[in-house]
């Protein structure tokens, strides 16, 4: 085994640093994992820039990264269901399987959840990393390293959609056209969603969002106003929404979703935004609104992983830009400024497509 295990490691603000570090050994119920695609998340971005998202501060040096894929690289003693030069999608949230939330099925709630890159947890931007083997999902020959880095966002957008109880006919609005809004999307279309309206203020997001089967798109500005905005919802979609899914988390866009959405509809808020905020909270109970949080997701990645590989989800035009380990602070400079029209750039531990199904 190479002895190389470069690093990608976030030291303070603005200052992300390439070094090595030691590969870990293993538990007997994990897998060490050649490290192959990752997908850079607002989050990891947040902290470069803040150091901060609410009370998770950086106060030491983090491994940057949690939306990934790998090989087996070996496997633990207790391990069963993986083997060595297996392809995995990781899952990278391990919970503490014990508590009441964790029993309930709810494990995304569990509160001694390790979740990587989540301070002072270390993620997996690195090119050999440790993992609980039932939390790596194999993927199947024919889908791509990089397809299963992006079953975390999806995962998050099902569970969003799931939130919501959308189905059959479901008439949608989602607020933003990031890469959660766009996994909400695909998701609610996988879910039979009936017509769904998304909203953002870059035209280019809201253009991809057409080719991934938005029915309508809606391009917001500041001085739009609050009343013309739900008018204009309503009047595009031709009715009030049954739901309405916030993936901006704009105190405007929560108080959009509450005013656009039908009396008994339901609205979902994914994420998080400033912690207090002004909401028509009245206007909402009265007309006997539902509000659902959303953290993170939960038993979501087979799902996600079975969308992507029949082929019902194309998360492939998600990914606009690609860059090797060594160009990683290029990387998280053209996903943090947007740069040419930037959705979702992915960073390679491993060679672009070594690891990827071979075209005949
Ligand atoms: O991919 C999961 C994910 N979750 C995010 C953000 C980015 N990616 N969340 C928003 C921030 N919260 S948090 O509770 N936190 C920093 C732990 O404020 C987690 C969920
Ligand atoms: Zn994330």
């Amino acid at each position: 085994m190479s002895s190389d295990n470069l690093t990608a490691i976030l030291y303070g603000i603005e200052d992300i640093r390439l070094e090595q570090r030691p590969i870990p050994n293993i538990k007997d119920d994990q897998v060490l994992l050649r490290m192959d695609s990752i997908g850079i998340c607002g989050s990891d971005v947040h902290y470069l820039v803040h150091g901060r998202i609410g009370e998770f501060i950086l106060q030491k040096p983090m491994v940057m990264g949690h939306e990934s894929s790998g090989v087996v690289h070996k496997v633990g003693k207790s391990v069963t269901h993986l083997k060595v030069g297996d392809r995995v999608a990781i899952e990278p949230g391990v919970p503490c399987r014990y508590c009441e939330n964790c029993k309930q099925g709810k494990y995304n709630l569990c509160p001694g959840m390790i979740f990587c890159a989540t301070p002072p947890v270390d993620g997996n931007l690195t090119r050999y990393y440790a993992h609980a083997a039932d939390f790596c999902f194999k993927l199947p020959d024919h889908v791509t390293m990089e397809e299963g880095s992006l079953l975390e966002p999806l995962s998050v957008g099902i569970h969003a959609c799931r939130r919501a109880n959308i189905g059959l006919g479901t008439k949608v609005l989602i607020l933003g056209a990031g890469p959660i809004g766009l996994s909400v999307l695909i998701s609610a279309l996988s879910m039979g969603a009936g017509g769904i309206i998304i909203t953002d203020i870059l035209d280019e997001r809201l253009k991809l969002a057409k080719e991934l089967g938005a029915t309508h798109t809606l391009i917001v500005s500041r001085d739009l106003k609050e009343e013309d905005l739900v008018k204009k919802v309503h009047d595009i979609l031709g009715t009030a929404p049954d739901v309405s899914i916030d993936c901006s988390g704009l105190e405007a866009t929560n108080r959009l979703a509450l005013l656009a959405t039908k009396s008994a509809g339901c609205v979902v808020i994914v994420g998080c935004g400033p912690p207090d905020v002004k909401i028509p909270l009245i206007s909402a109970l009265t007309r006997e609104i539902d509000i659902r949080g959303v953290f993170r997701y939960c038993n979501d990645y087979p799902a996600a992983l079975a969308l992507v590989s029949s082929g019902k989800i194309n998360v492939k035009k998600m990914m606009t830009h690609h860059f090797d380990m060594e160009e990683t602070k290029k990387a998280f400079d053209t996903a943090r400024y947007n740069r040419d029209g930037a959705i979702k750039v992915i960073i390679h531990c491993t060679p672009r497509d070594e690891n990827n199904p071979k075209p005949f």
